[in-house]
């Protein structure tokens, strides 16, 4: 069944929103054949993940998606079968009366924020009452089978694993961003934000016994970098060396490139929401940069993760991988929580994999959100 749906997202900041409403909005055309028109107040975000977007563009379309650029001053446009608000984001108000107006019913999806906390379960798919007698259903993304799933491509896993066992191909990407790794070079890869603890972190990696290259995407933990490493300036294509550990700077790349990096990568850092489950998909060990609230709350959604995460693995690797977390997510000194995780290292990577392929397991949030649209009608 062909629906119309059209997706809404407001950028706050970074490119979370963004990042995860057009790996949506791809995968409803590439996988279910919907129609998707993709409503963006931010296309330069966009352009950093596509660089095909045009940022000046008021309509155009992507590999079969149409992304409108979402106005100031709304023009009425005839909604689509299927909306949805992204992160709670708020539509316009003359496009829900035209929603309420609209001869088929429209169902009114928000797509909330991914969390593991308990209470997920339970709100996921609950209506509320809008003004106009419309009901709009709260869509939960999740690591639990009460929830809707996570977004993951058709066959991801499977084209992971054959990258990872296929050393040209890993090389040759590598190269393509200016890489060069030395044999027995263990690699990580930096996408955080700003760190107080990083400096702790790279002093205690640095004088290890084995080889290190960091390859760190430009951005906002670019200046921490610098600093620890005292130089003037950073820049793509710079590389540095500070005991056993060789640092370079790389290009923010495309989305799917991004997704190849972290399946070269030992261990990947990563921050938000979509990073952070790409490199769960990597099926490698990961250290989580929350995005930090103001009140607080990410601790909490921290906290709810981890003791999920960690289901399965032996108290000492356990107890190693949440003591790192915190210390990063607290800006506070790493070098104790790093050396301690040294020895765990053959069961975190096993148990990534096994986490990989116990989440894989389940229907993903595109296929669910179709099928929630099928019961709907
Ligand atoms: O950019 P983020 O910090 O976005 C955050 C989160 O979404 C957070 O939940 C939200 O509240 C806030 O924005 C407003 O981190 P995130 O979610 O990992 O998004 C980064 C995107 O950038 C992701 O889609 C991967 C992509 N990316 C590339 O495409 N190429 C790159 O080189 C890199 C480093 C990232």
């Amino acid at each position: 069944m062909r629906a119309f749906w059209e997706i809404f997202c407001t950028v706050v900041d970074n490119y979370g929103d963004a990042g995860v409403t057009w790996r949506l909005a791809r995968q409803l055309v590439a996988e279910h054949g919907q129609r998707v028109r993709l409503w963006l107040d931010d296309l330069a975000a966009l352009a950093r993940l596509c660089p095909e977007a045009d940022v000046d563009a008021a309509r155009q379309w992507q590999v079969g998606v149409e992304i409108c650029r979402w106005p100031v001053h709304w023009q009425p446009v005839e909604p689509a079968d299927v909306v949805i608000e992204a992160f709670a984001c708020r539509l316009p108000e003359a496009h829900v009366a035209a929603m309420v107006d609209r001869r088929r019913r429209v169902l009114w999806l928000n797509l909330e924020y991914l969390s593991a906390e308990d209470w997920v379960g339970g709100c996921h798919g609950l209506p509320s009452l809008q003004p106009g007698g419309l009901q709009k259903f709260f869509f939960f993304p999740g690591f639990t089978t009460d929830t809707g799933g996570l977004l993951r491509e058709r066959g991801l896993i499977e084209r992971r694993r054959a990258f990872q066992a296929d050393a040209v191909a890993r090389a040759d990407f590598l190269r393509s961003l200016g890489v060069q790794a030395c044999p027995g070079e263990r690699l990580i890869s930096l996408f955080a934000y700003e760190n107080a603890a990083l400096s702790s972190w790279l002093e205690a990696v640095a004088s290890e016994g084995h080889p290190t290259l960091l390859l760190v995407p430009e951005g906002r933990i670019l200046d921490d970098l610098r600093r620890w490493l005292a130089v003037p300036s950073l820049a793509v294509g710079d590389g540095q060396r500070r005991g056993a550990l060789r640092v370079q700077v790389l290009p923010f790349v495309r989305q799917e490139a991004y997704d190849r990096l972290l399946w070269c990568c030992d261990f990947n850092v990563v921050r938000g929401e979509d990073s952070f489950l790409r490199a769960q998909w990597a099926g490698r060990p990961l250290l989580w940069h929350i995005y930090p609230q103001a009140d607080g709350a990410h601790r909490d959604k921290l906290e709810a993760f981890l003791s999920l995460y960690v289901e399965g693995l032996p108290p000492a690797a356990a107890g190693a991988l949440q003591e790192l977390w915190r210390v990063w997510s607290a800006g506070v000194a790493m070098g104790p929580a790093w050396s301690a995780l040294a020895d765990q290292w053959p069961e975190l990577r096993a148990h990534a994999e096994r986490w990989c392929a116990r989440q894989a397991a389940r229907p993903d949030l595109t296929a669910a959100l179709v099928q929630f649209y099928a019961d709907w009608l």
